[in-house]
Protein backbone atom coordinates (compact mmCIF):
# COMPACT_ATOMS: atom_id res chain seq x y z
CA UNK A 1 0.00 0.00 0.00
CA UNK A 2 1.37 3.55 -1.02
CA UNK A 3 2.05 5.71 1.97
CA UNK A 4 -0.04 8.83 2.65
CA UNK A 5 2.81 10.40 1.02
CA UNK A 6 2.55 9.45 -1.88
CA UNK A 7 -0.96 8.91 -2.32
CA UNK A 8 -1.59 12.59 -1.74
CA UNK A 9 1.05 13.81 -3.49
CA UNK A 10 -0.43 14.21 -7.67
CA UNK A 11 -4.27 15.08 -5.79
CA UNK A 12 -2.78 17.85 -3.77
CA UNK A 13 -1.09 19.40 -6.02
CA UNK A 14 -3.43 22.52 -6.59
CA UNK A 15 -3.33 22.78 -2.92
CA UNK A 16 0.57 22.76 -2.61
CA UNK A 17 0.63 24.97 -5.72
CA UNK A 18 -1.45 28.01 -4.95
CA UNK A 19 0.31 27.74 -1.46
CA UNK A 20 3.50 27.36 -2.82
CA UNK A 21 3.39 30.31 -5.28
CA UNK A 22 2.37 32.60 -3.01
CA UNK A 23 5.02 32.04 0.03
CA UNK A 24 7.62 32.21 -2.81
CA UNK A 25 6.43 35.31 -3.05
CA UNK A 26 7.31 36.44 0.30
CA UNK A 27 10.33 34.42 0.25
CA UNK A 28 11.83 37.66 -1.69
CA UNK A 29 12.08 39.99 1.34
CA UNK A 30 15.69 40.30 2.40
CA UNK A 31 14.74 41.87 5.54
CA UNK A 32 12.20 40.22 8.10
CA UNK A 33 10.57 43.56 8.97
CA UNK A 34 6.87 44.38 9.36
CA UNK A 35 6.46 44.14 5.81
CA UNK A 36 7.56 40.93 5.38
CA UNK A 37 4.98 39.62 8.59
CA UNK A 38 2.46 41.36 6.92
CA UNK A 39 2.40 40.01 3.37
CA UNK A 40 3.12 36.69 4.87
CA UNK A 41 -0.39 36.97 6.91
CA UNK A 42 -1.72 37.39 4.17
CA UNK A 43 -0.37 34.58 2.11
CA UNK A 44 -1.42 32.28 4.94
CA UNK A 45 -5.05 33.64 4.76
CA UNK A 46 -5.36 33.79 1.00
CA UNK A 47 -3.86 30.34 1.35
CA UNK A 48 -7.38 29.24 3.51
CA UNK A 49 -5.42 29.21 6.74
CA UNK A 50 -8.12 31.42 8.24
CA UNK A 51 -7.66 34.96 9.88
CA UNK A 52 -7.23 33.44 13.54
CA UNK A 53 -4.80 30.68 12.69
CA UNK A 54 -3.00 33.13 10.09
CA UNK A 55 -2.35 35.24 13.03
CA UNK A 56 -1.29 32.90 15.11
CA UNK A 57 1.12 31.37 13.10
CA UNK A 58 2.77 34.44 12.50
CA UNK A 59 2.55 35.45 16.21
CA UNK A 60 4.31 32.00 16.76
CA UNK A 61 6.98 32.59 13.84
CA UNK A 62 7.99 36.42 15.38
CA UNK A 63 8.99 34.77 18.30
CA UNK A 64 11.16 31.67 17.55
CA UNK A 65 13.10 33.95 15.01
CA UNK A 66 13.71 35.76 17.94
CA UNK A 67 14.36 33.08 20.27
CA UNK A 68 16.95 31.50 17.47
CA UNK A 69 17.88 34.44 15.79
CA UNK A 70 16.37 33.53 12.53
CA UNK A 71 17.47 36.04 9.39
CA UNK A 72 17.07 34.62 6.41
CA UNK A 73 13.83 33.70 4.48
CA UNK A 74 14.98 30.16 3.92
CA UNK A 75 15.31 29.16 7.46
CA UNK A 76 11.89 31.32 8.37
CA UNK A 77 10.47 28.45 6.19
CA UNK A 78 11.86 25.52 7.95
CA UNK A 79 10.48 27.16 11.18
CA UNK A 80 7.24 28.02 9.62
CA UNK A 81 6.78 24.30 8.46
CA UNK A 82 7.66 23.24 11.98
CA UNK A 83 5.01 25.71 13.62
CA UNK A 84 2.20 24.60 11.03
CA UNK A 85 3.11 20.77 11.47
CA UNK A 86 2.65 21.40 15.32
CA UNK A 87 -0.99 22.96 15.18
CA UNK A 88 -2.07 20.23 13.67
CA UNK A 89 -0.80 17.70 15.86
CA UNK A 90 -3.78 16.24 17.22
CA UNK A 91 -4.16 12.51 17.62
CA UNK A 92 -6.63 9.92 15.90
CA UNK A 93 -8.18 7.85 18.83
CA UNK A 94 -8.48 4.27 18.08
CA UNK A 95 -11.61 3.26 17.41
CA UNK A 96 -12.70 0.24 19.29
CA UNK A 97 -15.43 -1.85 18.45
CA UNK A 98 -18.52 -2.70 18.85
CA UNK A 99 -19.06 0.95 17.61
CA UNK A 100 -21.39 3.23 16.48
CA UNK A 101 -20.55 5.82 14.48
CA UNK A 102 -22.78 8.87 13.82
CA UNK A 103 -21.51 10.45 10.54
CA UNK A 104 -22.79 14.09 9.99
CA UNK A 105 -22.29 16.98 7.76
CA UNK A 106 -24.26 19.36 5.74
CA UNK A 107 -25.70 18.36 2.21
CA UNK A 108 -23.53 17.14 -0.57
CA UNK A 109 -20.03 17.07 1.51
CA UNK A 110 -19.79 13.42 0.70
CA UNK A 111 -21.31 11.54 4.19
CA UNK A 112 -22.78 8.85 2.00
CA UNK A 113 -19.99 8.30 0.05
CA UNK A 114 -17.49 8.23 3.10
CA UNK A 115 -19.71 5.86 5.23
CA UNK A 116 -19.94 3.58 1.65
CA UNK A 117 -15.71 3.93 1.68
CA UNK A 118 -15.29 3.56 5.14
CA UNK A 119 -17.79 0.08 5.10
CA UNK A 120 -16.04 -1.65 2.45
CA UNK A 121 -12.59 -1.07 4.59
CA UNK A 122 -13.71 -2.78 7.96
CA UNK A 123 -15.92 -5.37 5.47
CA UNK A 124 -12.27 -6.29 3.64
CA UNK A 125 -10.38 -6.27 7.18
CA UNK A 126 -13.37 -9.04 7.84
CA UNK A 127 -15.34 -7.00 10.69
CA UNK A 128 -19.19 -7.15 10.56
CA UNK A 129 -20.78 -3.87 9.17
CA UNK A 130 -24.21 -2.76 8.92
CA UNK A 131 -25.08 0.84 7.41
CA UNK A 132 -28.18 2.79 8.32
CA UNK A 133 -29.94 5.20 5.91
CA UNK A 134 -30.94 7.50 8.55
CA UNK A 135 -31.23 10.46 5.67
CA UNK A 136 -34.72 9.88 5.56
CA UNK A 137 -35.59 14.07 4.55
CA UNK A 138 -34.21 12.93 0.50
CA UNK A 139 -35.64 9.56 -1.26
CA UNK A 140 -32.28 9.83 -2.91
CA UNK A 141 -30.08 9.65 -0.23
CA UNK A 142 -31.56 6.79 1.11
CA UNK A 143 -31.10 5.07 -2.58
CA UNK A 144 -27.77 6.41 -2.86
CA UNK A 145 -26.91 4.31 -0.14
CA UNK A 146 -29.08 1.23 -1.08
CA UNK A 147 -26.64 1.19 -3.68
CA UNK A 148 -23.66 1.54 -2.60
CA UNK A 149 -25.10 -1.40 0.02
CA UNK A 150 -25.68 -3.43 -2.62
CA UNK A 151 -21.77 -3.06 -4.42
CA UNK A 152 -19.88 -3.29 -1.22
CA UNK A 153 -22.24 -6.14 0.77
CA UNK A 154 -22.80 -4.27 3.57
CA UNK A 155 -26.53 -4.80 5.43
CA UNK A 156 -28.64 -1.91 5.49
CA UNK A 157 -31.33 -0.61 7.85
CA UNK A 158 -33.44 1.85 6.27
CA UNK A 159 -36.99 3.71 6.50
CA UNK A 160 -39.09 5.32 4.18
CA UNK A 161 -38.67 8.56 3.18
CA UNK A 162 -40.20 11.23 5.95
CA UNK A 163 -39.86 8.46 8.49
CA UNK A 164 -38.34 9.47 12.03
CA UNK A 165 -34.53 9.37 11.31
CA UNK A 166 -34.24 8.45 15.55
CA UNK A 167 -36.69 5.33 14.96
CA UNK A 168 -34.56 4.20 11.61
CA UNK A 169 -31.48 4.47 14.18
CA UNK A 170 -33.62 2.73 17.03
CA UNK A 171 -34.02 -0.67 14.45
CA UNK A 172 -30.29 -0.49 12.93
CA UNK A 173 -29.42 -0.85 16.81
CA UNK A 174 -31.75 -3.14 18.05
CA UNK A 175 -30.59 -5.01 14.35
CA UNK A 176 -26.99 -4.14 15.19
CA UNK A 177 -27.04 -6.35 18.49
CA UNK A 178 -29.21 -9.36 17.36
CA UNK A 179 -26.52 -10.28 14.04
CA UNK A 180 -23.75 -8.71 16.54
CA UNK A 181 -22.29 -6.24 14.00
CA UNK A 182 -18.72 -4.24 15.02
CA UNK A 183 -19.20 -1.44 13.07
CA UNK A 184 -22.84 0.22 12.82
CA UNK A 185 -22.40 3.75 11.19
CA UNK A 186 -25.52 5.78 10.95
CA UNK A 187 -25.97 8.12 7.74
CA UNK A 188 -27.76 11.90 8.82
CA UNK A 189 -29.58 14.11 7.36
CA UNK A 190 -27.23 17.56 6.74
CA UNK A 191 -29.97 19.97 7.09
CA UNK A 192 -28.04 23.29 8.62
CA UNK A 193 -31.57 25.62 8.02
CA UNK A 194 -30.41 27.09 11.49
CA UNK A 195 -28.43 26.21 14.44
CA UNK A 196 -30.97 25.48 17.14
CA UNK A 197 -32.72 22.86 14.62
CA UNK A 198 -29.54 20.85 13.66
CA UNK A 199 -28.83 20.77 17.31
CA UNK A 200 -32.08 19.39 18.68
CA UNK A 201 -31.91 17.16 15.80
CA UNK A 202 -28.22 15.66 16.38
CA UNK A 203 -29.29 15.72 20.41
CA UNK A 204 -32.09 13.48 19.87
CA UNK A 205 -30.00 11.21 17.53
CA UNK A 206 -27.16 10.85 19.97
CA UNK A 207 -29.87 10.11 22.92
CA UNK A 208 -31.33 7.08 21.55
CA UNK A 209 -27.48 6.13 20.26
CA UNK A 210 -26.64 6.22 23.80
CA UNK A 211 -30.01 5.05 25.26
CA UNK A 212 -30.57 1.97 22.94
CA UNK A 213 -27.30 1.08 22.07
CA UNK A 214 -25.17 0.93 25.62
CA UNK A 215 -22.95 -1.68 25.12
CA UNK A 216 -21.46 -0.23 22.29
CA UNK A 217 -18.88 2.45 22.16
CA UNK A 218 -19.50 5.46 19.80
CA UNK A 219 -18.08 7.84 17.65
CA UNK A 220 -19.15 10.60 15.95
CA UNK A 221 -17.35 11.80 12.37
CA UNK A 222 -18.02 15.03 10.45
CA UNK A 223 -17.63 15.28 6.82
CA UNK A 224 -16.35 18.58 5.26
CA UNK A 225 -15.93 19.13 2.02
CA UNK A 226 -12.07 20.80 1.31
CA UNK A 227 -13.76 22.56 -2.04
CA UNK A 228 -15.76 24.75 0.15
CA UNK A 229 -12.53 26.38 1.83
CA UNK A 230 -13.76 28.76 4.43
CA UNK A 231 -17.11 27.16 4.59
CA UNK A 232 -16.16 24.20 5.75
CA UNK A 233 -14.42 25.87 8.79
CA UNK A 234 -17.74 27.77 9.49
CA UNK A 235 -19.26 24.30 9.59
CA UNK A 236 -16.79 22.66 11.60
CA UNK A 237 -17.39 25.42 14.32
CA UNK A 238 -21.24 24.77 14.41
CA UNK A 239 -21.27 21.11 14.01
CA UNK A 240 -18.64 21.42 17.13
CA UNK A 241 -20.75 23.82 18.85
CA UNK A 242 -24.18 21.31 18.18
CA UNK A 243 -22.31 17.76 18.96
CA UNK A 244 -19.52 16.20 20.34
CA UNK A 245 -17.06 15.02 17.87
CA UNK A 246 -14.30 12.46 17.72
CA UNK A 247 -13.31 13.26 14.47
CA UNK A 248 -13.86 14.38 11.27
CA UNK A 249 -13.04 13.91 7.36
CA UNK A 250 -12.21 15.76 4.74
CA UNK A 251 -12.95 15.06 1.48
CA UNK A 252 -12.65 16.36 -2.09
CA UNK A 253 -8.91 17.10 -1.67
CA UNK A 254 -8.45 16.15 -4.96
CA UNK A 255 -8.10 18.90 -7.18
CA UNK A 256 -9.00 21.48 -4.89
CA UNK A 257 -6.94 24.18 -4.51
CA UNK A 258 -8.29 24.66 -0.78
CA UNK A 259 -6.93 22.43 1.04
CA UNK A 260 -5.48 24.13 3.40
CA UNK A 261 -8.06 24.89 5.58
CA UNK A 262 -7.52 21.31 7.23
CA UNK A 263 -4.81 23.31 9.12
CA UNK A 264 -7.25 25.89 11.03
CA UNK A 265 -10.10 23.53 11.39
CA UNK A 266 -7.81 20.95 13.10
CA UNK A 267 -6.01 23.40 15.12
CA UNK A 268 -9.16 25.84 16.16
CA UNK A 269 -11.15 22.34 17.23
CA UNK A 270 -8.46 20.28 18.44
CA UNK A 271 -10.62 17.35 16.79
CA UNK A 272 -8.32 15.35 14.70
CA UNK A 273 -8.88 14.47 10.59
CA UNK A 274 -8.84 10.81 10.48
CA UNK A 275 -9.33 10.37 6.62
CA UNK A 276 -9.34 12.28 3.64
CA UNK A 277 -11.32 11.49 0.45
CA UNK A 278 -9.38 11.62 -2.51
CA UNK A 279 -12.03 10.45 -5.33
CA UNK A 280 -15.38 8.97 -5.83
CA UNK A 281 -14.19 5.56 -5.94
CA UNK A 282 -14.34 3.12 -2.82
CA UNK A 283 -10.63 3.03 -2.04
CA UNK A 284 -10.30 6.65 -2.34
CA UNK A 285 -10.13 7.56 1.54
CA UNK A 286 -6.81 7.48 3.20
CA UNK A 287 -5.79 7.71 6.81
CA UNK A 288 -5.09 11.19 7.31
CA UNK A 289 -1.23 12.28 8.53
CA UNK A 290 -0.89 15.75 9.16
CA UNK A 291 2.47 15.64 9.49
CA UNK A 292 3.01 14.23 5.59
CA UNK A 293 0.37 16.83 4.97
CA UNK A 294 2.15 19.92 6.02
CA UNK A 295 5.57 18.64 4.90
CA UNK A 296 3.69 18.40 1.38
CA UNK A 297 3.04 21.99 1.20
CA UNK A 298 6.46 22.95 2.08
CA UNK A 299 7.79 19.99 -0.47
CA UNK A 300 10.47 21.33 -3.19
CA UNK A 301 11.05 17.75 -4.95
CA UNK A 302 9.88 17.35 -8.23
CA UNK A 303 6.23 17.79 -9.46
CA UNK A 304 4.02 15.14 -9.34
CA UNK A 305 4.31 12.78 -12.33
CA UNK A 306 1.04 12.01 -14.54
CA UNK A 307 0.34 8.58 -13.45
CA UNK A 308 -2.66 7.25 -11.55
CA UNK A 309 -1.37 5.30 -8.91
CA UNK A 310 -4.99 3.60 -8.09
N1 LIG B 1 -13.83 14.20 -6.11
C1 LIG B 1 -14.41 13.72 -5.01
N2 LIG B 1 -15.75 13.63 -4.94
C2 LIG B 1 -16.31 13.16 -3.82
C3 LIG B 1 -15.52 12.76 -2.69
N3 LIG B 1 -16.37 12.36 -1.72
C4 LIG B 1 -17.62 12.47 -2.23
N4 LIG B 1 -17.60 12.96 -3.48
C5 LIG B 1 -18.74 13.27 -4.37
O1 LIG B 1 -19.49 14.33 -3.79
C6 LIG B 1 -20.87 14.20 -4.13
C7 LIG B 1 -21.72 14.25 -2.87
O2 LIG B 1 -21.45 13.11 -2.07
P1 LIG B 1 -22.52 12.44 -1.09
O3 LIG B 1 -21.86 11.28 -0.48
O4 LIG B 1 -23.79 12.21 -1.79
O5 LIG B 1 -22.71 13.61 -0.03
P2 LIG B 1 -23.77 13.72 1.18
O6 LIG B 1 -24.91 14.56 0.69
O7 LIG B 1 -23.03 14.39 2.29
O8 LIG B 1 -24.19 12.32 1.53
C8 LIG B 1 -20.99 12.87 -4.87
O9 LIG B 1 -21.02 13.14 -6.26
C9 LIG B 1 -19.71 12.13 -4.49
O10 LIG B 1 -19.32 11.22 -5.49
C10 LIG B 1 -14.08 12.90 -2.79
O11 LIG B 1 -13.31 12.62 -1.87
N5 LIG B 1 -13.60 13.38 -3.96
MG1 LIG C 1 -26.05 11.49 1.61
Amino acid sequence: MASFYQRMKNKLSNTKDNFKEKLDHVMYYHKLDDDFFDDLEETLILSDMGIDTSVKIVEALKMQIRQTGTKTTEDVKVLLEQIMSDMVDVASPTVQTPVIMMVVGVNGVGKTTTIAKLASQYLDEGKKVMVAAADTFRAAAVEQLEIWADRIGVDIIKSNTGADPASVIFDAIHAAKARKVDYLICDTAGRLHNKVNLMNELEKLTWVIEREGSEFNKHNLLVLDATTGQNALIQARTFNDAVHLDGMVMTKLDGTAKGGVVIPIISELQVPVEYVGIGEKKDDLIPFDAHAFVHLLYDESDQPENSEEN
